[in-house]
């Protein structure tokens, strides 16, 4: 990371790395949603998002697929196989997690058209979770929880989808929940706009949600959430051996289970 990426994740708790997919890498992702996408639905609305507020309501719910994208057919799998130890990327996971890192859960499909629900915002430094945390000691970042969500369509100013209070990863007083809600003090939510081919990478103890999509074209965003190699916040996915058989080296070492002497490392 550079000294200004340093500062602004620091600041901010977010960064965009714009171009960190090639206009090729961007297709071939999109060619794979677009084979699939009988199975991409709107959430249910008795599992809306938008949490009562009528500022994030909407039609409908965001676009989502029950398709485990590392393990789709082949060649389908392949541009999700690499964003798990994309070289792009990796510098950023070593200094802001540190070496080791995994993949926590995921990845998963956002999807937005016009009319979609936004989700409200959530996570923070206070309350304090252990899991989600964000701490500069040593003269580095520590994270927990990181997410790497990669852009695979235009994020316009105005768009809607994902957003949040930045510096909020460092607050030491709870986000009052109609601030939450979109419906106090909009102007301390910044709705972050990213190239296609971006990824934009937080920390989940940042306050975070999604606004209302009013974009003309799709959101299709692809979340990835890291996290130390020691921690684990969601469940530990036991892959099969066949399927780890196909990854490469450093693909296989994001998907070890939790653990912290002697653990593979991505090489860059
Ligand atoms: O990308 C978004 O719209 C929101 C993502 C989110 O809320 C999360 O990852 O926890």
């Amino acid at each position: 990371m550079t000294e200004h990426e340093r500062y602004l994740f620091d600041l901010r708790g977010y960064l965009v790395v714009e171009n960190a997919l090639g206009p090729e890498e961007v297709q071939a992702a999109n060619a794979a949603l677009d084979q699939h996408w009988d199975q991409v639905r709107p959430r249910a609305r008795e599992s809306s998002l938008s949490g009562g507020s009528e500022a994030l309501r909407g039609e409908k719910g965001r676009l989502e697929a029950a398709l485990q994208l590392l393990r789709l057919a082949k060649p389908w799998c392949e541009p999700f196989r690499q964003m798990l130890a994309h070289p792009r990327i990796v510098p950023y996971l070593h200094d802001l997690i540190g070496t080791g890192f995994r993949l926590d859960h995921g990845p998963g499909l956002i999807a937005m058209e016009q009319g979609c629900e936004g989700h409200v915002l959530h996570g923070g430094s206070e309350p304090y979770d252990p899991s989600q945390f964000y701490i500069h000691k040593n003269g580095r970042m520590y994270n927990g929880l990181t997410v790497v969500s990669w852009q695979l369509t235009e994020v316009r100013p105005g768009d809607g989808g994902f957003c949040c209070i930045p510096g909020s990863h460092k607050g030491n007083v709870a986000c009052p929940p109609d601030i939450k809600r979109w419906e106090a003090h909009r102007d301390c939510v910044v709705q972050v706009a990213a190239p296609a081919g971006s990824a934009v990478i937080f920390t989940e103890a940042l306050t975070h949600g999604t606004l209302p999509w009013r974009g003309q074209g799709q959101r299709r965003s692809i979340l990835y959430k890291m996290s130390p190699g020691f921690l684990a916040y969601g469940g530990v996915p036991a892959f099969p051996q066949d399927f780890l058989d196909e990854l490469t080296p450093n693909q296989r070492a994001v998907l070890t289970p939790p653990f912290r002497p002697n653990r593979p490392v991505v090489e860059v």
